[in-house]
């Protein structure tokens, strides 16, 4: 191994003996990002087809965030919310009127933002919907993520999130995914103050439900006085082909959770959107962060709305989510090693079918050794999720890559 190799076996040596082990990353050290590329620490450039999990949508280093973020971080950066400051209210009105709501409550990481919106959820069920203090319920789909939280893990199924991490959080119960049905019979019940679904399913694999559920959901809500809350934390901001993968069927939130791509890969900042009716149910004092709301975020956070839409990163999103899926579903023809390929806009997944030994793992880490940055969920799906700011020829670059490699087992 050559010096600059032992650099980043250095550095993942130092991550391994002082970090907790708490992940198992792709053995690659980035060291640099622009766009959709990054190079490692030996100057190897990759396509990053994960985008930190769609937090940057507008591609690494974006240069109007970084001239945001220097612009702000000198003037203010954190102010707590004891007192006002000079971009808050700004950024209150811009995100509230970008997406059609009557307040936002800001906060920083996407669980904090999912458990806000629980909370609203929770509130508004005992003080608009009359629900006997401490029995509101709130229903999950299974197979939901929505952060590593004790509440998010108390509504997960999968046990890598919640085994030996109880006891667990009450009023939370689960009902299969894209299933009207058994959303029916659940909201029906007494007590029920909302719904939280993620309108296509990232942790578990970019899982699409059939047309005509989110609308059902929608319906089904507004039948038994149920808030829709939809977490688009992963799917929100054009990753879909749309603003908001709601749009595919026009159906509005009654509470819209935002995170990740809303300050564009710079600083964790979330959103929870909702109307009055919902949102002052909380009063001073009884909800907040010391970082929600602060200036650094909300200026970095506008200017990455500004950018999905003067980008035009949606319809960019749609056009090459086309033809992505389009060339994996040509590649199935060629191979069995590809079970199924599903995704909208650029949130795509393959399923692998295992083969002589050969797992989702091995077929990322040869993605990887060919420029290709990918990692496997759940075992046999890899999720291919590129910036959306990734252009044509980038992604038929992309596509050879995964070509080459998948007819290489
Ligand atoms: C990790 C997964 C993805 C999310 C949805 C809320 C949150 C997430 C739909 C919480 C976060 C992240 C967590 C991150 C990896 C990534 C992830 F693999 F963990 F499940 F994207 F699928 N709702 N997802 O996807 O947001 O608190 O993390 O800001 O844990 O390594 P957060």
């Amino acid at each position: 191994m050559n010096r600059v190799e032992s650099l980043s076996q250095h550095l993942i040596d130092l991550e391994h003996r002082f970090g907790a082990h708490n992940y198992h990353p792709i053995p690659v050290v980035i060291d640099r990002g622009e766009g959709a590329v990054v190079w490692d620490t030996e100057g190897k450039r990759y396509f990053d087809f994960l985008a930190a999990y769609s937090a940057v949508n507008q591609g690494h280093c974006h240069p109007r965030l970084i001239k945001t973020l220097m612009e702000q971080a000198q003037k203010i950066t954190l102010t707590s919310r004891a007192f006002h400051n000079s971009v808050l209210g700004e950024y209150e009105a811009f995100i509230t009127s970008y997406f059609g709501y009557d307040k936002v409550l800001p906060m920083n990481t996407g669980v904090e933002g999912a458990e806000t919106a629980i909370k609203l959820a929770r509130r508004w069920g005992y003080v608009k919907k009359g629900i006997g203090e401490n029995n509101a319920k709130i229903i999950f789909a299974e197979n939901n993520f929505w952060g590593r939280t004790i509440a998010a893990v108390s509504a997960s199924n999968d046990p890598s999130s919640f085994h030996k991490f109880g006891p667990f959080v009450p009023g939370f119960e689960r009902i299969p995914y894209d299933n009207l049905l058994e959303l029916e019979k659940a909201i029906s019940q007494p007590d029920v103050a909302a719904f939280m679904v993620e309108p296509i399913q990232g942790e578990a694999g970019v899982v699409v439900p059939s047309d005509g559920y989110l609308k059902g959901i929608r319906d089904l809500c507004n039948k038994y006085n149920v808030l829709f809350i939809a977490d688009e934390i992963q799917t929100g901001l054009c990753r879909t082909g749309k603003l908001l993968a709601c749009d595919y069927e026009s159906v509005k939130p009654d509470i819209l959770i935002l995170g990740k791509a809303l300050s564009g890969g710079i600083m964790p900042v979330s959103a929870v959107l909702a109307s009055d009716d919902i949102m002052l149910t909380i009063r001073p004092g009884e909800h907040g962060s010391t970082y929600g709301g602060n200036p650094l975020g909300s200026a970095v956070a506008m200017e990455a709305l500004k950018i999905l839409k003067e980008e035009k990163l949606a319809e960019n999103a749609m056009t090459l989510g086309e033809v992505f899926r389009t060339a994996m579903r040509v590649l199935q023809t060629q191979t069995d090693l590809i079970e199924s390929v599903r995704g909208k806009g650029l949130f795509n997944a393959i399923v692998i079918k295992e083969r002589n030994g050969k797992s989702a793992w091995d077929v990322c880490l040869r993605f990887a050794e060919h420029g290709l940055l990918a990692k496997p969920t759940h075992g046999d799906i890899i999720r291919f999720a590129p910036p959306l700011v990734i252009n044509r020829e980038q992604l038929e670059e992309c596509i050879s890559i995964i070509q080459k490699v998948v007819l290489s087992f």
